[in-house]
């Protein structure tokens, strides 16, 4: 079925499908390492890329495929590559499109091991990145030096919830003739699709709110085009970060309740962050739908909705979150995010442990700072148990 002309809600369903031999309702589980030819001349025209016939599972695998295709469809791009982890696809991208001598320009809150594997690994082999606040396109423009290749930028930012403007930087990039790729993780292509505003590359932690029930890890890559397809695709899989078959199909099955999921959790997290902006305990709360972001109208335009993660700063600073931490019963105290369970952390003790207090502190992520992945419980239960954590600070 051609279901490209279908609604957002009906691609989740239906897209990426295809019918099996015994017209399964689901996508088959093609559980096997390897393919059978059927004879010398085919499995030579499938390595000629002459046949589209299947190979070797970190090459290509049907259940796979069908992930691809979806999240492709989703994402309104050309062609998807699953990974084993959302790091496996920033690597991915960052090996296939940086060489040595090569510049990146990133945001500076971006998810610290994605900072951090370049400061710390990619820099052994002459890569140079400027880390700094894409919230202003004007500082992007005057970071670009002759070899820079990428503009990487994460929005909303993990756990600053800072927000770039998709449009402007696309604008910029291309006077420049420089790749753009953004980190979707926070919205899912639910609430933003980079690809609509000219991106050239989007990707996932499909860990989060793609599979969203706290039971896989794994990432996808989505490219607007054939041409930087190809380039990331054989990175993929000659680095080995290939997707699974069985956790491409959970991926399936928990991607097609994304809208619902979504709106319960975005339902709830607006009443939260309400909540907090008024509590005496709250110094600030960063939450794309309240009026407060320094970004709102920016929100508005590029996002279809303020998502389900909410950052807030305590008054009382580390030791405030940490009696926070250690009060809640309900919110999972917890790394990861997008799930439907709501969960809490502490990102300069967690998350972003092994970036450089400095760097840490320049990127927005202060020592009092929380960030909260809401779930889709009944709001009132985690109102409840937010209040009873919030009163035990003293
Ligand atoms: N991008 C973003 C925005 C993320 O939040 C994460 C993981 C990744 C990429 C990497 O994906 P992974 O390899 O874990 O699938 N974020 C995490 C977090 O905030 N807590 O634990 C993991």
């Amino acid at each position: 079925m051609d279901t490209k002309n279908l609604g957002f809600n009906s691609k989740l369903i239906h897209a990426g499908m295809f019918d099996d031999q015994f017209g399964s309702a689901t996508v088959p589980i093609y559980q096997t390492s390897t393919f059978k030819f059927k004879d010398a001349d085919h499995g030579a025209a499938c390595f000629a890329g002459e046949d589209d016939g299947y190979i070797y599972t970190r090459i290509n695998n049907p259940t796979i495929d069908a992930l691809e295709n979806l999240v492709a469809e989703l994402e309104n791009g050309y062609r998807g590559i699953a990974c084993s982890s959302g790091m496996g696809a920033v690597n991915t991208i960052y090996m296939a499109l940086l060489e040595q001598g090569s510049h990146m320009i990133s945001t500076a809150a971006v998810y610290g091991p994605s900072r951090v594997v370049i400061e710390k690994h990619y820099s052994r082999f002459g890569v140079e990145a400027t880390y700094l606040d894409t919230c202003h396109p004007e500082n992007i423009r005057n970071a670009i030096r002759p070899y820079t290749k990428i503009i990487y930028i994460e929005t909303p930012a993990n756990p600053t919830m800072d927000v770039t403007d998709l449009a402007e930087v696309v604008k910029i990039a291309r006077e420049h003739n420089i790749i753009t790729v953004a980190d979707n993780t926070f919205c899912s292509p639910y609430l933003q699709r980079p690809l609509d505003f000219g991106f050239d590359v989007v990707f996932h932690s499909i860990t989060k709110f793609l599979n969203g029930h706290a039971d896989i890890v794994g990432g996808v890559i989505v490219t607007k085009e054939k041409e930087i397809y190809d380039r990331l695709r054989p990175m993929m899989v000659t680095l080995g970060c290939n997707m699974d078959p069985h956790q491409a199909y959970m991926v399936i099955r928990g991607l097609k309740t994304l809208s619902v999921r979504m709106d319960r959790s975005q339902e709830n997290a607006m009443k939260i962050a309400q909540y907090l902006e008024t509590h005496p305990k709250v110094k600030w709360v960063r939450y794309p739908g309240l009026k407060s972001h320094p970004q709102y109208d920016l929100c508005q335009k590029q996002m279809d909705g303020p998502g389900g993660m909410i950052s807030f700063e305590l008054k009382g600073g580390l030791e405030a979150g940490k009696v926070l931490m250690n009060s809640v019963k309900l919110c999972m105290l917890a790394v990861s995010l997008g799930g439907v369970e709501t969960l809490i952390q502490h990102p300069a003790s967690m998350t972003h442990s092994k970036m450089d207090k400095q760097s840490r502190l320049n990127s927005g992520i202060t020592d009092g700072l929380v960030r909260f992945s809401v779930g889709i419980e009944n709001v009132d239960d985690i109102l409840d148990d937010l209040a009873q954590g919030l009163d035990k600070i003293s």
